[in-house]
Parts: structure tokens; C-alpha cells; sequence
């Protein structure tokens, strides 16, 4: 069964370019609540470790790069269904290729500095929600 909550990151692209508030008040209208949120300018062994599943990808280098350059913030979201909820609201990883209306095609730069991270899959938000939110007792379901 699909779960109620997943993970996402304002980039710093997006926090720094002052659009966080626009990126939640969207993905609340779509249904999201927030259930946990910080602000926190990743460390390059932090960026190393959240994003170990691309190391061997040709862009790994530049993604630790732009993902440690500012403030970022990482949000756990609820909504039903709520990991293919988020990746249907972000759009596609190349903005330009993003549907009209999503948070990437109205808020992106380019396939690198994409404004905003959501979770692949039920696992990796659990994964990814508790990287953040060591602290915290989610409520996965
Ligand atoms: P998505 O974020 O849509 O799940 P992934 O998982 O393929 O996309 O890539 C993870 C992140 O790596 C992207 N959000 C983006 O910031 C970066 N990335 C992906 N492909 C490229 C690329 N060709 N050049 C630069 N950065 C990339």
C-alpha cells in the first residue's frame, strides 16, 4: 500500500532565489501538509551521503557542489499516496520537459540547480525523511 508521507528538499537554488514560501503554498493547494521542516546548509559529507546512490553518475561532483552551496530546506510532507503525489506536482528532472503548472517548470533553472528533491519511492523517504529528522517520530503509513 502506498504511503502517507515522503520527503522533500527546497534547493538552494530555490531558498536562496526566496521562492520557498510559493514552493509550499503550491504544494499545500495540492493537498500536502508539512509535517516536519528545517533549514540547513549541508555539509559536503552530508550532500555525499544523501545523494551515495548517484556517486558513480557524471553530474555526482556538481550535484554535491550546488546542494552545499547555500541554505536548503528539507520538509517531510503528508498527503495520501503522497511519494507519486509529490513526483506528479515537481514535474520532470529538465525543467524544460516539466508540465505546465509544475514546481519545476515554474520555479527551476536547468536539469542541475532544479529547485526542488522528492522522494523515488516509499523506502527512500522513510531513508530520506529520517537523514533530516533523526529526532523525530514520523509517522509513516
Ligand atoms: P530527480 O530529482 O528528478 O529524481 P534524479 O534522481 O535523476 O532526478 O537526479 C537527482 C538530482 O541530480 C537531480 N534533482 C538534479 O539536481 C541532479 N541531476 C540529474 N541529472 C543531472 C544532469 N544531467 N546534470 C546535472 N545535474 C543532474
Amino acid at each position: 500500500m502506498a504511503g502517507k508521507s515522503t520527503l522533500t528538499i527546497v534547493k538552494p537554488d530555490a531558498f536562496g532565489g526566496g521562492k520557498a514560501g510559493k514552493i509550499i503554498a503550491l504544494l499545500e493547494a495540492k493537498g500536502f501538509t508539512v509535517k516536519a521542516a528545517r533549514v540547513l546548509q549541508m555539509t559536503r559529507t552530508q550532500a555525499g551521503e544523501f545523494y551515495a546512490v548517484h556517486r558513480e553518475r557524471p553530474f555526482y561532483g556538481e550535484l554535491v557542489e550546488f546542494m552545499t552551496s547555500g541554505a536548503c530546506m528539507p520538509l517531510v510532507l503528508g498527503r495520501e499516496d503522497a511519494v507519486q503525489a509529490l513526483r506528479d506536482v515537481i514535474g520532470a528532472t529538465d525543467p524544460a520537459e516539466a508540465a505546465a503548472g509544475t514546481v519545476r517548470k515554474l520555479y527551476a533553472e536547468s536539469k542541475g540547480r532544479n529547485a526542488i528533491h522528492a522522494s523515488d519511492s516509499d523506502e527512500n523517504a522513510q531513508r530520506e525523511a529520517r537523514f533530516f529528522f533523526p529526532e523525530t517520530e514520523l509517522l509513516f503509513g
